[in-house]
Formats: structure tokens, C-alpha cells, sequence
């Protein structure tokens, strides 16, 4: 069958599953809209190309399904690069198409020519541009299969507009050709699985560390049932949230930077961390040396580039996790580690945390959400700083791909297009998403995507009228002097919001937020929640920069 390359971009993605794809159209791109014309596959025009992107990954990380953007040559594939950085960064599967100027023209400074894939090398998992017509499909099945494999990662495909109006011939996939095969245990991973399960046997204090690998890998439950085994305390790193229920009683929140002092304890205090799918962050070790000091580093991955990369581990596992969790969990005893619980406990009671339960505070305003929405299906999807910590550390998480934020890049403007990708790709759960007043300035045009497409999002917009995150390092480590951080015009959001035709409600006190809460919910359209906090609000605990993880700092 003889079709337009354009036209074989479509059958492919057809072919993949692709249901839905954001983009916005250009000049070298049009081939493909052309195509995209008939309707087999629903496209979302978002505002801006970065909310495209950001929302193929929403799209991506709530269903765990390839996140598909589609953007025009030049400025069109440029927006893209920011949020191909955050899918990198954070292991997130995606397609980028982008339309190139005519292969005649390559090289030529030709109008909007850009060399996007020279751009993006660093930022895709791998990128292609496409020089002959006749391996279009192959290169898109390819894409596909490189963006969702192994670790995953954004790939990119950058299409010139002769290639996408020549005629091919177009043959269906062959599926049985080079299907992923998962290789067998080697002798060497199994004598590593044999002296992992040793130490654990052997360690008094141990404590697993459970990363956002472990839900690319979808292995929740073996997660759950390896941990619940060796009755370790289990922490989360901030990428990792959702898969160990909040509410688990081995479970003590999330490590790091603004992690729990009960977490951050339980690690800094360990004889054996089992680390699952986490890549040792520097947000997650802070000082690495005192990390590392007197205890055993066990590290299991998919990616074997991940091992002894940021910190060295006496047992390093690489292989697919679904094949090695379950060995390990056969292999290791049950163990009761009363002692250890015993410490743990202590500490539990220690830092037991006490929250205002009067004042509009964030962590009131989260935990009114929890309650809220607990037992229902919803997605967080937050942007980045102050919120966003406070989100995770409040928010009850407990489902996997129910917790979307920017980690490793920590992309300011991600949690709006994020959640309309979420939105998209899971109608029957509610997406909430939690903005600061500084983000929401950023990407907030795409809410003009959640209303053409008549999304019931919900965004909370927590305004304390400055760049918190940037305000609290200027308070801590740069004596109150708040250069650039503090908003000199106050916006009005709900007003925003309205321009948009989206209900909005502001919230300055406990009884007009639980009110605006249930208006919300209660609504099967979007709304905007404006809440109003103190502009002198921290992020706490704090670990100081390079410090070690029992010295959280005294504010
Ligand atoms: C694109 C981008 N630019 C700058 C930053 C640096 N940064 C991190 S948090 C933050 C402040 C965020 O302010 P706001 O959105 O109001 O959220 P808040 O911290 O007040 O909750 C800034 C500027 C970033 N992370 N991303």
C-alpha cells in the first residue's frame, strides 16, 4: 500500500496504541496535520509547545503508556527542549516528532531551521532525523520501542516536510521481529542476589530505598512483598512516592533534602540500605562521604550505567526488576528486627510532627485534600518548590502513577501541563494539581487547553505571593536579602482563571478553602482554587547543603 509518509506516521502510531498526542502546528509540520486531519488519533493543541511536551509526559507517567508531542521546526522544536530535559531526567518514556525544514534545505540557515537533534543529544534517551522516506515506520516503531524499553527515556524524531509528503509503501508491523527478550538470570547476578540476601540477613539496622525506577518497572508489589519479608523500615525517594502506601506501617516517608527526620534518621543510622531503582541523587544523599560511612550499599537497577555512577556500593544488581525483586524476596528470611524497630519507633515519637490546626498553613490545606479525596481515584501532578515539598510530604500516596512531579530537573511550569497530560490519559481519575503563584505564571496559558478540551481539573494555586522556594534559601543562607523572590504586583488568579471561562475561588481562611474544596469536587468541570498563605512559610526540615542526614537544621 502506497501512502505519504505523513499518513505512515499515523498508521504507526495507530499501531503503537497512541490514542492521543499533544502538539502545535507549524510550517514543516503540516504534512503531518494534514494527516492527523481525519481524527483516528485525538491531537490536543495546547498554548505553547513546552505544554506539550510536559503534558505527553503527564500523559506518560499516569499510564505508564508513551507519551506522545508533536512540534514544528525552529522555535517550535526548541519549546520542546526543556521538557524532553525533564522526561531525561526523570526516566520518562516519549515521542517527539518535529517537523525540519526540506531535506534540500537542511544546512542552509533556512527559515526556522534548527539542528534539533544536535540540540537535543544530551536531553533524549536517542533522537533521529529522517533522511529517506522509505524507513519512516521503521524508525517510528523503533522510536517507540527505545523510548519504553529497558529505562525508559524521551526519544526524538525530526522529519523534514518533503520526507513527510513523499509517497511509500507502507507495510504493517511485524511483530515477530526482535521482540524484547528478558535474558535469564546470569551465574554472576545470582551469586550477587546470594551475597545481596547475606547482608540482609546479616544487618541489624537495614532500610530499603525505594526510587521512581521501581514504578517505570510497574513492580509495586514486589516492592511491597520483598520489604514486608525482611520487615525493613522503608523509605521513598521523592520520585518514588505512591508505590509504598503512605499509610504502610513499615513505611517512614520520603528522604533527602526536605525529606522526614524519621527517614532521613532511619537511613543516616542504617547498617545495610537495600536501594531499589533509586540513582542516589544528591538531593537524596546530601554529603555523600558521611552517606556512605559504616554501612553496606546494596543497589539494585535496571540501568547498569546507575551503578556506583553517584555513590560506590559494595552490591551492585543490574537487570529487570521484575525478574530480580521476586528472586531476592524467594531468597531472603523473614526477620522480625524487633531491636531495630525499637529505635525506629523512638524516633517516631521524637519528630512526631504538630501542625497548626487553625491557620490556612499549607500542611493543613494538604491534609484537608487527603481526607477529601481518600479512597478515590486522583493523580497529584505539582510544579516546583515550596508546595511541591510540602505536597510530598503531606499528601496521603497511595497508589503508584499517582504522584507526578519533576525531580530530577525540577522544572518550574511542569505541574499544569502535567496534569492536563494525566487528565487526558486517566478521564475516570480526578487530576489535582498544586502550583505555586510563581509557576502557575509560567505554563498557566495551557489553562486555556483545559478549557478547550473541558478537562475537570482541579488546580490549586498556593499564592504566598513570592517565589517561595528561592525566598527561603535567600532567608537561610543569603541574610534576608530577597533579590528577584518577592512578587511586586499581587495577581489576581481567579480572575485569571475566569478569563479562561474556568470557575475559580479564593481561600484566605480554613472555612472558604474546605468550602472551595467541595465546590470542586462536587463539579465535574475545572476550578481553580486560589489559597492564600504567609509569605514567611518554610519548608521544613531542611538538611543545610553537603550536610549529613541526622543534622536537619534548627529553624
Ligand atoms: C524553570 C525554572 N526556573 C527557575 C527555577 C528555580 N526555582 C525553584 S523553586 C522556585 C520558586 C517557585 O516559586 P512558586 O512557583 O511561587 O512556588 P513556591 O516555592 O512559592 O511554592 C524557583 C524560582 C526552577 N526550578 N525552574
Amino acid at each position: 500500500m502506497k501512502i505519504s509518509g505523513a499518513k505512515a506516521i499515523v498508521e504507526c502510531l495507530l499501531e503503537q496504541g497512541v490514542d492521543t498526542v499533544f502538539g502545535y502546528p507549524g510550517g514543516r509540520i503540516l504534512p503531518l496535520y494534514d494527516a492527523l486531519y481525519d481524527g483516528a488519533i485525538r491531537h490536543i493543541r495546547t498554548s505553547h509547545e513546552q505544554g506539550a511536551v510536559h503534558a505527553a509526559d503527564g500523559y506518560a507517567r499516569a499510564s505508564g503508556r508513551v507519551g506522545v508531542c508533536i512540534a514544528t521546526s525552529g522555535p517550535g522544536a526548541t519549546n520542546l527542549v526543556t521538557g524532553l530535559a525533564t522526561a531525561y531526567l526523570d526516566s520518562v518514556p516519549l515521542v517527539a516528532i518535529t517537523g525540519q525544514v526540506s531535506t534540500n534545505l537542511i544546512g542552509a540557515d533556512a527559515f526556522q531551521e534548527v539542528d534539533i537533534t544536535g540540540i537535543t543529544m544530551p536531553v533524549t534517551k536517542h533522537n533521529f532525523l529522517v533522511k529517506d522516506a522509505a524507513a519512516l515506520p521503521e524508525i517510528v516503531r523503533l522510536a517507540f520501542k527505545i523510548a519504553a524499553s529497558g529505562r525508559p527515556g524521551p526519544v526524538l524524531i525530526d522529519i523534514p516536510s518533503d520526507i513527510q509528503s513523499t509517497m511509500i509503501e507502507f507495510c504493517p508491523e511485524d511483530k515477530s521481529l526482535s521482540p524484547i527478550v528478558q535474558p535469564e538470570l546470569s551465574e554472576k547476578g545470582s551469586a550477587l542476589l546470594d551475597k545481596a540476601t547475606a547482608a540482609i540477613s546479616a544487618a541489624q539496622r537495614p532500610v530499603m530505598i525505594v526510587g521512581g525506577g521501581a514504578i517505570s518497572a510497574g513492580v509495586y508489589e514486589q516492592v511491597i512483598a520483598l520489604a514486608e519479608k525482611m520487615c525493613v523500615p522503608v523509605v521513598s525517594t521523592l520520585m518514588g512516592l505512591g508505590v509504598f502506601p503512605s499509610d504502610h506501617p513499615q513505611f517512614l516517608g520520603f528522604t533527602g533534602m526536605h525529606g522526614s527526620k524519621v527517614a532521613n534518621h532511619a537511613v543516616h543510622g542504617a547498617d545495610v540500605i537495600i536501594a531499589i531503582a533509586s540513582r542516589f541523587s544528591d538531593r537524596v544523599t546530601s554529603n555523600k562521604s558521611k552517606y556512605a560511612e559504616n554501612k553496606m550499599l546494596i543497589h539494585i537497577d535496571v540501568d547498569p550505567a546507575e551503578l556506583d555512577k553517584n555513590i560506590a556500593t559494595h552490591i551492585g544488581l543490574a537487570g529487570p526488576l521484575q525478574q530480580l525483586l521476586p528472586i531476592l524476596c524467594k531468597r531472603v528470611q523473614c526477620e522480625k528486627r524487633e531491636q531495630w524497630w525499637t529505635v525506629i519507633k523512638g524516633w517516631q515519637e521524637k519528630f512526631k510532627v504538630h501542625h497548626s490546626t487553625e491557620l490556612l498553613s499549607p500542611q493543613w490545606m494538604l491534609q484537608q485534600v487527603s481526607a477529601a479525596t481518600a479512597g478515590k481515584p486522583v493523580i497529584f501532578a505539582t510544579d516546583v518548590g515550596q508546595h511541591q515539598m510540602w505536597a510530598a510530604q503531606c499528601l496521603h500516596l497511595n497508589a503508584p502513577r499517582s504522584w507526578i512531579t519533576s525531580g530530577g530537573l525540577g522544572t518550574m511550569g511542569f505541574g499544569l501541563p502535567a496534569a492536563i497530560g494525566a487528565q487526558v490519559a486517566e478521564p475516570d481519575k480526578r487530576t489535582i494539581c498544586l502550583v505555586g503563584d510563581g509557576g502557575i505564571k509560567m505554563t498557566g496559558c495551557e489553562l486555556f487547553t483545559v478549557a478547550s478540551e473541558n478537562l475537570p481539573l482541579i488546580t490549586i494555586i498556593v499564592d504566598n505571593s513570592c517565589l517561595g522556594m528561592v525566598r527561603q534559601l535567600q532567608q537561610l543562607f543569603y541574610k534576608q536579602r530577597y533579590s528577584a523572590s518577592l512578587a511586586p504586583v499581587k495577581m489576581d488568579f481567579v480572575c485569571f482563571a475566569k478569563a479562561f471561562g474556568i470557575d475559580g475561588s479564593l481561600a484566605t481562611n480554613q472555612q472558604e478553602f474546605k468550602q472551595a474544596l467541595t465546590t470542586a469536587l462536587a463539579s465535574d468541570k475545572a476550578h481553580v482554587i486560589v489559597v492564600k498563605i504567609p509569605v514567611e512559610d518554610l519548608v521544613v526540615p531542611m538538611l543545610a547543603p553537603n550536610s549529613s542526614l541526622d543534622t536537619h537544621m534548627d529553624i
